[in-house]
């Protein structure tokens, strides 16, 4: 039902046709690029890159990334691994950080960190930045941290997490950085997966107003990680902590000494740069290992074209940087072209809704990137809010994280952008690295689609046997191509990583990647997506897989099973509901719900708190036992439940309760 009205809206909104306004398609970096190369038309441009791949990325490799020693070929593509820049040598940090430190740039501001509370803003500079970074990767050193070992961060949205994450990157470590919304035991988990030699964490961050006791959590996650020899603690908040004399230190005793200057390791195009843990459709995370060479070329060059940065921009990414999109686009992406960017401690509607708009006015934001379920949130509070402050100074706008739908699309354009502002729709995974999907400052927009893959990428809708399926049917998202920022592999685990992505199509084109969501494209070849394939959940974009969420429930002492599904929500896209079956002998109660809930908030961290938890005698199963959540989602959202001859319990589904 839900899904029928999303649809007719999707219908209704295709047909309007936002143009860009000239000046923006004349100004814009790929039109520049586009003269330059002498491609007339948007289509004709896009189609030549995505063919011409591998001669499009040796241009693009050139063009935005400074190598140390150049590469001696483009691409060595051995499905399902590629290697790309095959010769090279390069590094990260060198081309976020150093080589900007040495130029014009070094006086110009790299990040404005704005504190939660009032009037606390640090700027830090590209020489600033360097210094930082590099007396920081001495410490790194001095505690005996090397070239390949794994460090795992666990920081809030403070500047210094990017000089952590920096510091690994410039003598060629890899980090590992744990959302700060994580619990403990997330981050025990991917510590002791990633087998880290050190952790970095603060004493505690603001969040609305209360100090969150990071290092409590820290503490308790490392007591179970035997590889961790030391922890690095810097002081945000100033209360009394926990301390281990043996395996603490200060950050700032750390760097105290240290030499403001730190050699950067020549690394191997392919050396890992960083191991970030994503949902999929098992319990255990999955460690999505990305490198230096790719990330040196796709991250900057997608930022450069698609939100169009000009020297003296200023932008604002607002994901975590726990996430992929912090990752490459508040991190590495901004600061590989000398940019300004704005990095945020706090929470949205702290002290109320007008703080985003004010950051804006104050700073002069120039371009915003967010997520449709902050739209959302924002639209029901009330365009009052935005109203209130003067953000002429945007220009360009975008969302990432989950389809947007085209009511939070439009009230975004009219309450943000003036009525004025195209929004550039960005559609990726963790496991892309950047953006694939995507209009271009050129591009004519549809509110709710990400327009087409990008130049240098293609993507294709295809049903189930591995035909492209015609325009407005329904299919998997595949990618086509290799391109330098994909991932690599799973840490630890290649066999996992190509049965996820690659074994799908295999025998139909080697090489061609399932993302795991649905979608389609229309008559105009627009990508429309519709939402995961998989068993993973998208609670306010954070990306949650159902079994994690189960595996947490029937952890406690009273859940025997359960089973979870998302459900569709006007403000967070979707939440988290539980049927659990509680163990013989065990009393139904109200306290009992929220004790699971807690337990699970407790296990997984905040982003996981259930929306309802309910009780059931039984959940449906296929023959082999797996838990069928499609048909336990249909029931619950009152919608027909399809064929159900082939589970081993059909008659679960009647106890499944309607929720909506
Ligand atoms: C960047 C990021 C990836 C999943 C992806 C898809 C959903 C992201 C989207 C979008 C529709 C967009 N997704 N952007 N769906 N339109 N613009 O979010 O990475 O956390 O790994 O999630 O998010 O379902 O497969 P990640």
């Amino acid at each position: 039902m839900a899904e029928e009205t999303a649809k007719t809206a999707v219908l209704l909104e295709e047909r309007r046709l936002f143009h860009p306004p000239k000046e923006l398609v004349e100004n814009s970096n790929v039109m520049q690029w586009m003269k330059k190369k002498g491609f007339k038309t948007e289509k004709e441009m896009r189609e030549w890159c995505s063919k011409n791949y591998v001669e499009f990325w040796d241009e693009m490799a050139k063009t935005y990334a400074d190598w140390f020693e150049p590469y001696k070929q483009v691409l060595d593509w051995k499905p399902p691994y590629a290697k790309w820049f095959v010769g090279g040598k390069v590094n990260m940090a060198y081309n976020a950080v150093d080589r900007h430190a040495k130029s014009w740039r070094r006086n110009k501001v790299a990040y404005i960190g704005v504190g939660e509370p009032l009037g606390d803003v640090r700027k830090f500079t590209y020489g600033d930045l360097y210094r930082e970074v590099n007396k920081f990767a001495n410490g790194l050193k001095s505690l005996g941290v090397e070239k390949g070992d794994r460090v795992s961060i666990y920081m809030p949205m403070i500047p210094e997490l990017p000089i952590a994450m920096l510091a690994c990157a410039k003598i060629g470590a890899i980090h590992s950085v744990v959302f700060s919304g994580f619990s403990s035991k997330a981050y025990a988990d991917r510590v002791i997966d990633a087998e880290s030699k050190i952790s970095i964490t603060v004493d505690g961050f603001w969040r609305r107003g209360k100090i969150v006791e990071l290092k409590k959590q820290a503490d308790e996650a490392i007591q179970d990680a035997p590889t961790v020899k030391h922890q690095i603690v810097y002081k945000r908040t100033g209360q009394d902590i926990p301390w281990n004399k043996d395996r603490d230190i200060w950050w700032h005793d750390l760097v105290k000494d240290q030499p403001a200057e730190c050699e950067t390791e020549q690394l191997d195009p392919e050396h890992r740069l960083f191991i970030l843990y994503t949902s999929g459709t098992t319990g255990k995370p999955k460690g999505i290992e990305h490198a230096h060479g790719g990330y040196c070329v796709g991250v900057p060059q997608t930022l450069h074209w698609v939100f169009d940065l000009k020297e003296d921009d200023v932008w604002w990414c607002t994901a975590d940087i726990g996430w992929i999109t912090g990752h490459s686009y508040i991190v590495y992406g901004p600061l590989s072209l000398g940019a300004t960017s704005i990095i945020y401690e706090g929470s949205p509607d702290y002290p109320d809704f007008g703080r985003w708009w004010s950051i804006i006015e104050e700073f002069g934001v120039n371009v915003l990137y967010t997520a449709p379920t902050a739209i959302r949130m924002f639209m029901r509070a009330g365009e009052q809010w935005p109203a209130k402050y003067n953000m002429k100074c945007l220009r360009l706008l975008g969302t990432v994280g989950e389809p947007i739908n085209p009511e939070a699309w439009v009230w975004y354009r009219k309450n943000i952008g003036r009525d004025e502002l195209q929004i550039m729709d960005t559609w990726w995974q963790t496991e892309t690295g950047t953006f694939i999907g995507s209009p271009l400052p050129i591009t004519p927009l549809k509110p709710g689609s990400c327009t087409f893959a990008l130049p240098g990428y293609s993507m294709d809708v295809w049903d189930e046997a591995g035909k492209p399926v015609p325009p407005g049917e329904g299919g998997n998202i595949v990618i086509l191509e290799p391109y330098p920022s994909m991932l690599r592999d799973f840490y630890k685990d290649p066999d996992r990583y190509f049965r996820t992505y690659w074994e799908t199509y295999w025998n139909v084109r080697a090489g061609t990647y399932l993302a795991g969501d649905k979608g389609r494209r229309d008559e105009d070849g627009y990508f429309w997506i519709q939402g995961r394939i998989d068993d993973v959940i998208k609670v306010a974009g954070h990306r949650i897989g159902n079994s994690e969420v189960e595996s947490a429930a029937v952890s406690h002492p009273k859940v025997a099973e359960a089973a979870v599904i998302g459900k569709p929500d006007p403000v967070k896209g979707e939440v988290i509901i539980v049927f659990a079956i509680l163990r013989e002998g065990v009393q139904e109660s109200e306290e009992l719900k929220k004790d699971i809930a807690k337990h699970i908030r407790e296990t997984l961290g905040p982003v996981a708190m259930p929306e309802a938890v309910y009780f059931v005698k039984d959940v449906p199963k296929t023959r082999s036992g797996k838990i069928m959540r499609r048909v336990i989602r249909a029931k619950a959202m009152g919608q027909p439940v399809g064929d159900i001859s082939t589970l081993a319990n059909p008659e679960a589904v009647d106890a499944i309760p309607k929720i909506v």
